[in-house]
């Protein structure tokens, strides 16, 4: 534990380092080769990122922003009593910004793996919120959802925005569910956004922008793994494809290979023959009665729902 600033305290709860040659070479041999999402978001992907979330077909970033912006006052008036904001994933602290605004918390603690990216961030809200006492804790929150000592203030709200459950399958979101509702705690509260079902043009457009930005992204995961690893992915030869999967209601990104591909995984070498895809996301899309049961099967008790004029994204409020 230590104090950065009369209203910043840093606790470091070491997240693991994980062998990341040893994962990827497991989930590329793997049936189905596969990589996880998380390689997107090197500094080049978070960017990438970002910029996503400004194109006029990527709706849920700035859906979110404005159900949150317009319904700020409406969800502190339904949380009796909570002083304290966590988030597990905080990245910028972007998000919360609104919510502190309209809400001047005593507390705020962002929990986020990348040092660097939560020491940034909780600079700049200290500086912004001199009122609001910042714990920013460096954990990975998929592992631990445990709070260090200290930090056990009774009825947090966690939120838990930008419809990231949707990355999970079904069987990880229903035991992360049942970890945020621990992080919340006895009185605790969890606010989390989750995007909707549409029409599948809708969804295939989001994730197939016309400026190539999302291709880009998805790409930008074997760049990543070329910088770290030494891969020699020929990424010239590989495609971004994105489509919604309506049986298991999720949109699918994959990067399939237009030609044999020679890659070097540590020692060992592995060829991906052509037409051979990479599965890279999962993006899971919800009805607003299949999230709440969700959130009621992890032991949260649903309060309210909002959502947009066009039914494009929800925001639940659940009490834990
Ligand atoms: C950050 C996981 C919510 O699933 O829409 C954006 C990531 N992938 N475009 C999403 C993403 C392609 C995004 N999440």
């Amino acid at each position: 534990q230590q104090q950065l600033g009369p209203n910043l305290t840093f606790f470091d709860l070491q997240p693991p380092t994980t062998d990341m040659l040893a994962e990827v070479s497991e989930s590329l041999r793997a049936p189905t080769p596969t990589l996880h999402p998380k390689f997107f978001y090197d500094e080049t992907g978070s960017s990438l990122f970002d910029r996503i979330t400004r194109t006029p077909e990527y709706y849920p970033t700035r859906t979110e922003a404005s159900l949150l912006h317009r319904y700020a006052g409406e969800i502190h008036s339904r949380l009796d009593g909570i002083h304290t904001i966590a988030e597990p994933g905080a990245g910028s602290c972007e998000k919360v910004r609104v919510l502190l605004d309209a809400w001047q918390p005593t507390h705020y603690m962002p929990l986020e793996i990348s040092r660097e990216c939560l020491l940034g961030a909780s600079r700049r809200l200290a500086d912004d919120f001199p009122r609001i006492h910042i714990s920013a804790v460096c954990a990975d929150y998929c592992q631990a959802m445990a709070m260090p000592e200290g930090l056990q203030q009774p009825g947090r709200l966690v939120f838990f925005p930008g419809s990231t459950i949707g990355n999970f399958e079904p069987t990880q979101r229903a035991a992360f569910l049942r970890g945020l509702r621990e992080l919340a705690g006895p009185g605790g509260s969890l606010l989390i956004g989750a995007d909707l079902q549409k029409p599948c043009e809708q969804l295939h457009a989001a994730y197939n922008d016309a400026g190539g930005l999302t291709a880009a992204f998805n790409l930008n995961a074997l760049h990543h793994l070329n910088r770290e690893l030494d891969c020699g992915f020929d990424t010239d030869t590989m495609r971004h494809l994105a489509f919604y999967n309506s049986a298991q209601n999720r949109i699918e990104m994959h990067l399939e290979c237009l030609q044999d591909q020679h890659i070097q995984l540590g020692k060992n070498s592995l060829t991906l023959s052509a037409g051979t895809r990479i599965h890279t996301e999962n993006s899971y899309k919800f009805t607003v009665e299949g999230f709440s049961a969700e959130l009621v099967a992890a032991g949260f008790t649903p309060s309210a729902c909002w959502t947009d004029s066009d039914s494009l994204f929800s925001l639940h409020l659940a009490c834990a």
